[in-house]
């Protein structure tokens, strides 16, 4: 097979055609420009998204650290019995609810460690009493990798799991835990936990149910452009399947306080590239995520003219990056996110968890409705 040149890969962008394995090969040499990357990138951008930027205001909530999986990239888990370990309580997660509740959260991120004690039921309590408690608050929660753990702990079906956590509150499902999905690479960072197949199979089930969910890349640590453009086609494919993908983020990995601190953190030129790709690669994902938290705010705002459309949220209570050296602060307000939105030429819209126009009263800002369903053009 030839290489195909980057005046060919324009074209079929232009012309609205899938890319290949080779065509991602070919976006991701460092020897193609990245700004005509990031053009054509951004073509496709505004073709799926117009002018939009969307962000949310949300919180996250991690109820343990404590792990029985040592994935090598992950700075937060603790071990059963070390100083660093944490359990909440259910008085210290309903608080969490009411002052996200307080602060006009829409949204709560919750993930966690696979604690090596707490069973099934524990999982599903906290949704169970969050709901309760605020109903009107979305809760995106627990990972492929935990959905996987709870099939471990309870041997129940994966269709009966994700059953019975909605029926517990569960919104939607949030992107993590995909990692590399290549064995080559997953092997070595993560060996034990849920497979490649596990962790689709998983999402396709989800999204039969009708639960929507985001997805991930993991990547700056020992993968190659290979590994990135597999996995990006594995995600792909279920989503031609399925649709029931809304967003992906691509993870920069933070090397602080991890296994792999050996590693030189990525560069802004790697993150705006892995944007731009994601872009061209996943034509039938509406969405595409700038975390932020873990780029920096500098690169997620220039990421949204590489193919980016979403900043993730306000956030506040987020552990996973900043236990690996983040140096993002803690939350951004309303204003801060909006302005990096306009300063970057955008439209700054907030949208819901399930990309639903939130509409604000200027007099009570913490009181919120749920407006139009926002289309991207996928
Ligand atoms: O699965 C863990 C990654 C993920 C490190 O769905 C690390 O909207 C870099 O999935 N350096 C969890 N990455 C975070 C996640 C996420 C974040 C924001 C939004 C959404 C969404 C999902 O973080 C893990 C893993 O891939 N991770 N440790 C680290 N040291």
């Amino acid at each position: 097979m030839t290489t195909p040149s980057l005046s060919s890969i324009r074209e079929r962008v232009l012309a609205g055609e899938r890319l290949s394995l080779e065509d991602g090969l070919v976006l991701y040499d460092p020897a193609t420009s990245l700004q005509e990357v990031g053009v054509l990138a951004n073509i496709v951008r505004e073709r799926v998204n117009g002018n939009k930027a969307y962000y949310n205001i949300n919180t996250h909530l991690n109820p343990t650290n404590v792990c029985v999986y040592r994935c090598t990239f992950c700075a937060f888990r603790a071990d059963l019995r070390s100083e660093k370990g944490y359990v909440m309580s259910d008085e210290q997660i309903l608080a969490r609810g009411q002052e996200a509740v307080d602060n006009g959260c829409t949204e709560m991120h919750i993930v966690g460690g696979l604690h090596h004690v707490k069973d099934y039921d524990w999982y599903v309590n906290v949704l169970r009493i969050l709901h309760n408690a605020y109903p009107d608050l979305h809760l995106k929660g627990w990972t492929g990798v935990e959905i996987n753990w709870f099939e471990f702990l309870t041997k129940k079906s994966v269709r009966q799991i994700l059953q019975e956590l909605m029926e517990a509150g569960l919104g939607s499902m949030p992107g993590g835990g995909a990692e590399i999905f290549h064995p080559e690479v997953r092997s070595k960072i993560c060996e034990h936990k849920a497979d490649a197949h596990n962790w689709l199979d998983i999402h396709r089930t989800a999204h039969e149910l009708g639960l929507k969910t985001n997805c991930t890349m993991l990547y700056g640590h020992i993968e190659s452009a290979y590994h990135r453009v597999d996995h990006l086609i594995r995600l792909r494919e279920l989503q031609d399947e399925t649709g029931g993908f809304q967003t992906f983020i691509p993870l920069a990995f933070h090397p602080e306080n991890t296994g792999l601190s050996h590693i030189k953190k990525s560069s802004a030129i790697m993150d705006l590239r892995t944007m731009a790709v994601s872009r061209l690669m996943l034509d039938n994902i509406p969405h595409i995520k700038a975390y932020w938290i873990m780029l920096g705010i500098g690169t997620a705002q220039t990421a949204l003219a590489y193919g980016a459309d979403d900043l993730d949220g306000t956030v506040r209570h987020e552990l996973i990056y900043h236990d690996a050296g983040a140096t993002t602060p803690e939350l951004l307000t309303v204003p801060q996110i909006q302005r990096l939105i306009v300063e970057a030429g955008r439209e700054p819209v907030e949208r819901d968890t399930l990309y639903r126009r939130i509409e604000r009263d200027a007099a009570n800002p913490a009181a919120w409705t749920v407006g139009e369903q926002i289309l991207a053009a996928v």
